[in-house]
């Protein structure tokens, strides 16, 4: 079979997965990137999005591949402009098939599954269903019986097959073909992400895993063995040495401290790159810390939320703030950046509620405190007490379901004045001594910032990583994201207007790769280029 993914705006581990299974079972796979400009949250929504917008290329670049079967990712963020994209390819050419998975198809299968323009949904893990779907299409046998896989009927009808079991060798898979993105925007690969596993021990009750967890039945975590990570990192710096960091999007990358104790021996030794992780702070003893510090970990963040006990219990977050201060004052001790997540607009919150939080901050010195407004994911138990609130409502609970978010940036619907004076302190955390922040509070000096509301700036998102490269001596993360945007932008140049060399050339100037990616970009003659 010839199968086309189709990716938007990053880079993605699910697809550059399938892409490696794909290849390797004999299939032809082809990849279109939408680079996704107009969704990147950088512009208002209003500004010339007809500049920005890359549809037609897109459609087009995907139907000029010639392939069977077109593969999207979807997210919630994603799910409308696949939708959109889908109806287009099909009624242009209605004997394309398309299929669909990811986090947001496995909460919401029905509802994705309304749009007729999709032919096939892939419930969860999409490694071996995938494979066994193009294998009955190869062999025209039976289509619809395939576990995970859930398949529209000439009639309309719907067939959806029970999950299969989780995979439990995550070793057997093959690595992520980077490929399919690097070749088209080396910049991205200055900073490598993967994973090491798959699944969480929690379930938080606002987070996608919730629903998921619900399809499977139980909570889960598989996963790979050190060795088999660090083959992969070995393998991919030789193939690319532009490769400075490593961010690992696990979960909980410390939930298992014998794990750790081995990747803290050997990834020094073979990879040594510096690393980021994510974690939760209930799993940060000082002995994860030191092992982390072994390891040379550079970048841990770390979910704190809040620090109301009411809160807490709703977030189904186990934590105390004993955990949380324990665990930011190791990874600190070991000279790890580090760096919290706080939920702003928790059903039931106050002023106050914040006003601890930053006093409690400040006293246990995080690098840097990330504030998010709370994002009422579909399926998950957060909904029951946002409708409860009325923070939330049914009208929107169902247009989240179909991709609709009704904030700038997915920042949900916290997203309310009375927050964003404190969005702009946690994230001035950063700069700001926190002594002077404890004192600030107390005096409620800090109140004043709400007069800043007018003019709120979305742009204060960028300075903690500004912050970080300048004050914190930690340039990788900062670097690159720079990196990433400088690719995003000349790759769209290309992709928007494929037939003006010369705008490719001006690109090519004005959003120079740094002198060792360009000294790469030589010694490979990487096709981008
Ligand atoms: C790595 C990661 C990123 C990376 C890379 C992108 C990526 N998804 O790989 C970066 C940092 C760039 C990123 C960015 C964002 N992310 Co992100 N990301 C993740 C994370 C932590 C891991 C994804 C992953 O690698 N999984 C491992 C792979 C192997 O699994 P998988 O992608 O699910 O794919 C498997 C199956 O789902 C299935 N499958 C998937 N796609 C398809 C397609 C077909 C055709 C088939 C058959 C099967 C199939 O088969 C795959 C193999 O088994 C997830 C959380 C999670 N654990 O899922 C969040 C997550 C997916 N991200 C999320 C969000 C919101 C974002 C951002 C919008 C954040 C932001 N505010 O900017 C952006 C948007 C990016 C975009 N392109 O639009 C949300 C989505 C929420 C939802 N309910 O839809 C998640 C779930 C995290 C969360 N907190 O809720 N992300
Ligand atoms: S610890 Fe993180 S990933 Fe796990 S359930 Fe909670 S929010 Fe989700």
């Amino acid at each position: 079979m010839h199968v086309c993914f189709v990716t938007r705006l990053t880079e993605h581990l699910g697809i550059q997965l399938l892409a490696a299974l794909l290849d390797g079972a004999g299939h032809r796979v082809d990849h279109v990137f939408d680079p996704g400009l107009e969704s990147a949250g950088l512009f208002p929504a209003d500004w010339n999005p007809g500049l920005l917008n890359t549809d037609e290329q897109t459609i087009q670049m995907i139907l000029d591949t010639g392939a069977d079967m077109v593969g999207f990712n979807l997210e919630i963020n994603t799910f409308s402009w696949s939708v959109e994209i889908a109806q287009k390819l099909k009624s242009r050419n209605p004997d394309l098939k398309i299929i669909v998975g990811g986090v947001h198809a496995t909460t919401v299968p029905d509802v994705v599954m309304e749009f007729g323009c999709f032919d096939f949904l892939c419930m969860g893990e999409g490694d071996v269903a995938f494979l066994e779907l193009l294998e009955a299409m190869d062999k025209n046998g039976d289509t619809t019986s395939i576990g995970n896989i859930h398949a529209r009927l000439p009639s309309g009808e719907i067939v959806k097959n029970p999950v299969r079991t989780l995979l439990k060798n995550l070793d057997d898979l093959p690595f992520f073909d980077k490929s399919i993105h690097y070749d088209l925007a080396p910049e991205f690969s200055r900073e490598y992400h993967t994973n090491t596993s798959r699944g969480c021990v929690y379930s938080c009750s606002f987070c996608f895993y919730q629903p998921i967890q619900k399809v499977y039945g139980s909570r889960f975590r598989n996963m790979r063995s050190v060795d088999n990570v660090c083959d992969e990192m070995e393998a991919a710096v030789k193939a690319w040495p532009s490769i400075k960091t490593v961010t690992f999007h696990d979960e909980v990358f410390t939930a298992n401290s014998r794990w750790l104790a081995e990747f803290a021996d050997k990834w020094p030794a073979r990879v040594g790159l510096p690393f980021s992780i994510i974690t939760h702070p209930e799993l940060v003893k000082e002995e994860t810390a030191h092992h982390l510090g072994k390891a040379g970990c550079a970048h841990v963040i770390m979910g704190t939320q809040t620090v109301n006990e009411k809160s807490r219990d709703m977030l189904a977050r186990t934590e105390t703030s004993e955990d949380v201060r324990r665990a930011v004052t190791s990874l600190r001790a070991q000279g790890i950046w580090t760096v919290v997540d706080h939920i702003l607009g928790i059903p039931g919150e106050t002023d106050k509620d914040q006003d601890d939080a930053l006093l409690f901050y400040s006293s246990i010195k995080p690098n840097v405190i990330k504030a998010f407004f709370l994002t009422y994911l579909p399926g998950t138990d957060i909904n029951e007490q946002g409708l409860e609130s009325g923070m939330w409502d049914l009208e929107r609970l169902k247009a989240a379901e179909r991709g609709h978010i009704d904030s700038w940036l997915f920042k949900g619907v916290g997203d309310i004045p009375e927050w964003r004076a404190y969005y702009q302190l946690f994230t001035l955390f950063t700069v700001v001594p926190p002594d002077l922040m404890h004192w600030a509070v107390t005096k409620k000096l800090h109140r004043v910032m709400k007069v800043l509301d007018p003019v709120f700036l979305p742009s204060l998102f960028l300075l903690p990583r500004v912050a970080q490269s300048l004050i914190g001596g930690e340039e990788e993360q900062p670097r690159s994201y720079v990196n990433y945007l400088q690719g995003l932008f000349r790759y769209w140049t290309k992709h928007r207007f494929p037939d003006q060399p010369q705008l490719h050339k001006a690109a090519r100037t004005l959003l120079r790769p740094s002198k060792e990616m360009r000294t790469w970009h030589a010694a490979t003659g990487s096709p981008a280029w």
